[in-house]
């Protein structure tokens, strides 16, 4: 049966155990062959001398080259010199594939690589332990993510991505032919996971993508994202921010104990605290009007973000926003200020979230209010008026949390495949 790498300790020597991966690197010094074999756990050395091996296996060893795929069948031996202080004497080498050469990419990174050419070979980028680190991590959070909202009590739901209307403002909606109608594709699950508020499902979560129309290309902005969507009954803004407190911390914790190994590849030290500060729009104005102009009303410019990050330097709740500046669906607190929040880490915004409306006139005088027009709302809008309850959610960008996880400063970097305005391929 095959085994990772990793599981390759001292004190097996003398087993015999099966390995399949990568050739990493070969080195021919005369009668000795030294191979490193690449898996996703990590790299063992293989160590061929032709007396010990034999002149056919030795020969077949010596034609290996990078990135050829091969299964190993050879013996464990412990040896203070060998990296890891163990390597393997190889029995018997299967070559499974053979790689053109030469590569687009250097997966062994002798040498470096432009961003745009790691994504357009990302496959080969992939094989990079660091690059994979970045992945490990991002599969951690969303089990950690997945296995919160379970405790919690939240149902798993898919909403469709093929909609008629838009949630989050006209401007960034992708158009698509649909038959004979107009359609687009989904800005956000928002419509319906309200809708399924009044369905008694209660307590319900997306991880799916949504897809904006960003005409400008930034280090943290997508075409297609992975947002991590809820919403919950009978809660308020103040639940829908502790249920993300718990959300968010509980991912650290967990990416903190189970990744190790991938922290310590990229050199990230996670900055867990206790707890999440709340600070009001008002309080954020206050700290920001010393260094950047900014009035009542306005949405944070970048240059707003920045201060504000240096300031608090970690994650922090900004609560209480301006109605004017949040969608239609946002619950007011009072006239001018709605029960909205958006979670930061630094200068980066990591989710944002509100208190919805759930009275039915109150949500149609919303929609005029925004110059949307309440007709093409009206599948929504239904299930306001025969018993929605009182609820709140949230949305987490799942490739910005990610930035966050594993220090990188390019969204694109903790995408497979990211999608910008350039880049549709691979
Ligand atoms: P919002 O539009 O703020 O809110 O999106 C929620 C979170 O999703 C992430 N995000 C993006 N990530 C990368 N590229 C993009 N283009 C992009 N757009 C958004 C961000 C953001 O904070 N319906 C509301 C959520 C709610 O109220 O439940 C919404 O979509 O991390």
């Amino acid at each position: 049966m095959r085994i990772y790498t990793s599981e390759i300790t001292p004190d097996k020597d003398g087993e015999i155990v099966e390995l399949a991966g990568w050739v990493h690197s070969v080195r021919a010094l005369g009668k000795l062959v030294f191979v490193i074999l690449r898996d996703r756990e990590g790299t063992i050395q293989i160590v061929a001398p032709k007396q010990k091996v034999g002149e056919e296996l030795f020969k077949k060893i010596k034609s290996l080259g990078q990135e050829d795929v091969i299964k190993v069948k050879g013996k464990v031996v412990a040896n203070e010199k060998a990296p890891g202080g163990v390597e393997i004497l190889p029995l018997e080498v299967e070559i499974l594939n053979r790689a053109v050469r030469p590569l687009p990419l250097d997966p062994a990174e002798k040498v470096p690589a432009e961003l745009d050419t790691r994504l357009d070979n990302r496959f080969l980028d992939l094989r990079k332990p660091k690059v994979q680190a970045i992945f490990k991590i991002r599969s951690e959070m969303l089990k950690s993510v997945r296995d919160t909202f379970y405790k919690e009590g939240f149902i798993e739901v898919n909403t469709p991505k093929l909609v008629a209307s838009c949630t989050e403002g006209g401007t960034e909606l992708f158009p698509i032919s649909y038959f004979e109608k107009e359609a687009f594709l989904g800005q956000s699950p928002q419509l319906y996971k309200q809708m399924l508020m009044a369905s008694g499902l209660d307590r319900v979560f997306e991880i799916a993508p949504i897809f904006r129309a960003e005409e400008h290309n930034t280090r943290r902005h997508l075409n297609e994202a992975i947002s991590i969507d809820i919403e919950m009954a009978f809660a308020d803004d103040k639940d829908a921010m502790d249920m993300l407190e718990k959300v968010v911390l509980n991912a650290l914790n967990d990416v903190y104990e189970n990744r190790e190994k991938e922290l310590n590849i990229l050199g990230v030290k996670l900055d867990i605290p206790e707890k999440i500060d709340r600070i009001t729009y008002d309080e954020a104005l206050e700290i920001i009007k010393n260094k950047v102009p900014i009035e009542w009303g306005d949405d944070l410019s970048r240059e707003a973000e920045k201060v504000l990050g240096e300031e608090m330097g970690s994650y922090y709740f900004i609560t209480d926003w301006p109605l004017e500046i949040r969608p239609f669906y946002t619950m007011p607190k009072d006239e001018k200020i709605g029960k909205a929040f958006d979670l930061m880490y630094k200068d980066l915004e990591l989710s944002s979230g509100a208190q919805r409306i759930h009275l039915y006139d109150l949500l149609v005088e919303s929609i005029k209010k925004k110059g949307l027009s309440p007709e093409g709302f009206t599948f929504y809008l239904e299930a306001f008026k025969y018993g929605m309850p009182p609820h709140a959610g949230w949305g987490l960008g799942a490739d910005r949390f990610t930035m966050v996880l594993t220090g990188r400063e390019n969204i694109r970097e903790c995408v497979l495949f990211p999608r910008d305005r350039q880049r549709l391929t691979p």
